[in-house]
């Protein structure tokens, strides 16, 4: 058992409370890059730090975000008079989460398939983010549908680097998000997405077992199960909860702390509708909470609006602050797509 084993049930906990969700903010560099590129935002290490200055000082952010997952630059930045965005983060009840992974690489000897790295060296860099004040972690995991694919050559390799990940984090002091992410780009449709995404769940709890990881001192965050975004024929948003909920049942221990799904390319009312019908069709009878870990469908919007200028900051803000009400309300199942017309009054003020 891991010496911050109350620690880590604690922290799992306050991760996924009561309409409350976690923000992805650890893109990497070139992941943003690409993001700011269609905005024609200037791609530099200043403007990566100011839009990350934008998303920490949101006023008023912590009333529906638990935590949100920086990435290795970022967690080492700060304000421009000086304030460490880390300190920013715990005075708003914000917990500092990191990204641990080396980002997924092509998988030798399968092609169009990718494993994750980022084992090398783990421990001693899981000590210093808990120095520097991180509590949780973020891996993340592709699984690519197509042809032939997925192998079970792909999803165990992943399914282990997951779990070797997650015990070194709760042997260090940090609760693991386990993000096992099975694509939505391709034409197939939601049944071959269950499939798909229940033998990875079961390989990934195999995997998570195997190598020792509490269950209670951990997160899940999966993606849903959905049509592939070119399938000629789109589940409706009862068909994607229904579907999800009896996936994550067959497949899930009812001792996870907690699922935090991940947006995937889905809209943002998409992203919050789907959530919202989960809580409110399956609440009663789920034994996990289940809530967000969005990155593009919280932050789009906002970084759509900034550009890259001072000036379109408070838009920005009010525009990220909104997602991530409307999150927070999906996560008690009280989102109704009426609240996105709050927004237009917010912005004139
Ligand atoms: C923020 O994006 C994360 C990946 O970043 P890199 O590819 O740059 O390493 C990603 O893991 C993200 O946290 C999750 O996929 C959730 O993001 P979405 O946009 O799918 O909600």
């Amino acid at each position: 058992m891991s010496a911050y084993a109350a620690e880590l049930k604690t922290t799992a906990k306050a991760m996924v409370a009561e309409g409350k969700g976690i923000l992805a903010m650890d893109e990497s560099n070139g992941t943003c890059h690409k993001r700011f590129a269609k905005l024609g935002i200037p791609q530099t290490e200043e403007m990566r730090r100011a839009y990350r200055e934008l998303i920490v000082t949101t006023p008023n952010l912590g009333e529906y975000l638990s935590g949100a997952i920086l990435y290795d630059e970022t967690i080492r930045q700060s304000k421009k008079d000086g304030t460490p965005f880390i300190k920013i983060m715990s005075d708003a009840g914000i917990i500092p989460g990191i990204k641990l992974d080396a980002g997924a690489k092509d998988l030798a000897g399968f092609p169009g398939e990718k494993v994750t790295e980022g084992l090398d060296n783990l421990r001693d860099r899981i000590a210093d983010y808990y120095q520097m004040g991180a509590r949780f972690a973020k891996w993340r995991a592709v699984i690519t549908i197509g042809d032939g694919i997925p192998t079970r050559g792909c999803i165990e390799a992943n399914a282990h680097a997951l779990a070797r990940y997650a015990a070194l984090c709760q042997e260090g002091g940090l609760v693991p998000i386990v993000e096992p992410e099975v694509l939505i780009d391709g034409d197939h449709t939601i049944e071959r997405c269950y499939e798909v995404t229940e033998e990875t769940l079961h390989t990934v709890f195999n995997q998570l077992y195997t190598q020792r990881v509490a269950f209670d001192q951990m997160i899940l965050k999966p993606s849903m199960v959905i049509s592939g975004q070119d399938c000629p024929k789109l589940a409706s948003v009862d068909e994607v909860a229904e579907a999800t909920v009896r996936c994550l049942m067959n497949s899930v221990p009812a001792s996870v702390a907690g699922v935090a799904f991940l947006s995937g390319g889905q809209t943002f009312e998409q992203a919050s509708a789907h959530l919202n019908a989960m809580n409110v069709k399956f609440g009663g009878i789920i034994p996990w909470p289940l809530t967000f870990s969005y990155a593009r469908a919280i932050q789009q919007p906002a970084l759509d609006a900034w550009k890259g200028e001072e000036a379109n900051v408070p838009t920005a803000q009010k525009l990220l602050y909104h997602r991530a009400k409307c999150n927070g309300a999906a996560r008690s199942g009280k989102y109704s797509p009426e609240m996105e017309k709050e927004i237009e009054p917010a912005l004139a003020s």
